[in-house]
């Protein structure tokens, strides 16, 4: 089963978005695993966007995502990684689908409301860097079960 990371950044939270972003994921069907506050340091900002560490825009970046807390999310389902992406929206918010996560509440690039993860191999990682195993859940959810059980036979 797949796992994937979401961060509700910090535009997000000073724009009071926290419930309608997280409502986007429930109304889905999606399960969440694990959900928390913190504050990003230096070191987890430039480990989480170590590919853009080159460009011009990283030390903007760094700063955008320490300048509030996020809420960090793990979300847990069958080809979950896609399905979120889809969600969310493409990275441009001016050009993402409207109904999309960043198509409904974003016209910046760089300040585009979510995060989540690209593919299944960084998806994993990701939730690593973001939770201990321990803050991760494992329940059963009937709507869940219900939507999926075809889908894993
Ligand atoms: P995504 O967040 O859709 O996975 P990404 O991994 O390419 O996109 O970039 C990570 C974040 O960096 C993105 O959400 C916002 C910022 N960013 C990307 N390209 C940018 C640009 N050209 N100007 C400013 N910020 C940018
Ligand atoms: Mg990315």
């Amino acid at each position: 089963m797949e796992r994937t990371l979401i961060l509700v950044k910090p535009d997000a939270i000073q724009r009071g978005l926290i419930g309608k972003i997280i409502e986007r994921f429930e109304r889905k069907g999606l399960k969440i695993i694990g959900m928390k506050m913190m504050s990003l340091d230096d070191a987890i900002v430039k480990e989480h966007y170590a590919h853009l560490a080159d460009k011009p825009f990283f030390a903007g970046l760094s700063k955008f995502m320490r300048s509030s807390p996020i809420i960090a999310l793990s979300i847990e389902g069958v080809e979950v990684v896609n399905a979120v992406r889809l969600l969310c929206g493409i990275t441009k918010s001016r050009a993402a689908e409207a109904g999309s996560i960043r198509g409904d509440y974003a016209m910046s690039v760089s300040c585009n409301v979510v995060h989540a993860s690209d593919s299944v191999e960084n998806a994993e990682m990701e939730v690593k860097r973001f939770f201990r195993e321990e803050e991760l859940f494992s329940y059963e959810k009937s709507e869940y079960m219900h939507v999926y059980a075809e889908d894993e036979r």
